[in-house]
């Protein structure tokens, strides 16, 4: 038996699965679908590897998965790791940096447990791109997203097989429009708590949704408030999700584009041990 132990928490609503060890970083691609998908878990779960950082001053190293490949940044994931090292007294309440494939990330833990990560630095790519009969724009905030908000669309979870069969045409007419690296769409609308500002749908890189409100989704989101001045640098953007789960975001501005700092919070979910028996023909998930 091959065992390997994992912590689950939920920001906003979406799941994150820490590896804490088992499998090493070369390893990932061959049970990266045993730790995400069925029968051991669900499409929607991201996974967070944690591994040695090359940065002496991180607190960890992490790469982010899901279903279908490997993720530059992950901001429920971050939240949902740093409460993690939390939980298991590795980390107290300050301060922590965190290595990603993309480069550092800032996380400070609040006493309350909330957590404040400033994110990688964003930007807007392009402005105006029609694709699939919308016009949006491509902005990167840790990943890359197609931003539109004239779909006509309700955000609401019983619109969910709809918001996801638009997003999934935009993504593909976008891609075809000179952007092949854009692998997650977010579509607004108004907020429902009028508290917030905005409410958005994510649709993920494996078909699924964000059940939070994205922390590189509103990285992005905040990069082009920016660059069309509708957002001040220091000032609040709350950010709802299609659950109504709510991200704070704010930026400072930088001369390539801003960095954007998102505060939310994760709970603990369960603390579990992944076993692959070598004898069941699904130990590597079914893909
Ligand atoms: O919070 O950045 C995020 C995220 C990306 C994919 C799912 N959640």
């Amino acid at each position: 038996m091959q065992r390997i132990p994992i912590i689950d928490s939920h920001t906003g609503g979406e799941p994150t699965r820490v590896v804490l060890s088992g499998i090493s970083a070369a390893e990932l691609e061959t049970y990266r679908r045993a730790i995400i998908c069925e029968p051991r878990g669900h499409e929607v779960i991201v996974g967070a590897l944690l591994v040695e950082p090359k940065d002496a001053t991180c607190a960890a190293g992490v790469i982010f998965f899901n279903n279908v490949g490997l993720l530059g940044m992950c901001g429920h994931g971050m939240i949902g790791l740093i409460a993690t090292l939390k939980h298991l007294e590795r980390i107290s309440a300050g301060e922590h940096r965190v290595e990603t494939p993309v480069g550092v990330v800032t996380a400070v833990l609040d006493d309350s447990g909330s957590v404040s990560m400033r994110n990688v630095p964003s930007y807007r790519q392009a402005k105006g791109v029609k694709a699939s009969g919308v016009t949006g724009d491509v902005a990167w905030g840790g990943n890359w997203f197609f931003l539109v908000s004239d779909h006509g669309l309700d955000l609401t979870l019983k619109n969910v097989p709809q918001l996801t069969q638009a997003s999934l045409a935009m993504r593909e007419a976008v891609r075809a429009a000179g952007y092949p690296e854009v692998d997650h769409v977010e579509l607004f609308g108004p907020a429902h708590d009028p508290a917030n500002h905005s409410r958005n749908f994510v649709l993920c890189p494996g078909g699924e949704y964000d059940r939070s409100p994205c922390g590189t989704g509103t990285s992005a989101k905040l990069a082009c408030l920016a660059a069309d001045g509708k957002l001040a640098a220091g000032e609040i953007w709350r950010q709802e999700s299609i659950l109504g789960s709510v991200f704070e975001g704010s930026y400072e501005a930088t001369e390539k584009g801003i960095l954007p700092t998102i505060t939310g919070e994760a709970f603990i979910t369960a603390e579990s041990t992944l076993v692959l028996d070598p004898a069941d023909p699904f130990r590597l998930g079914i893909a």
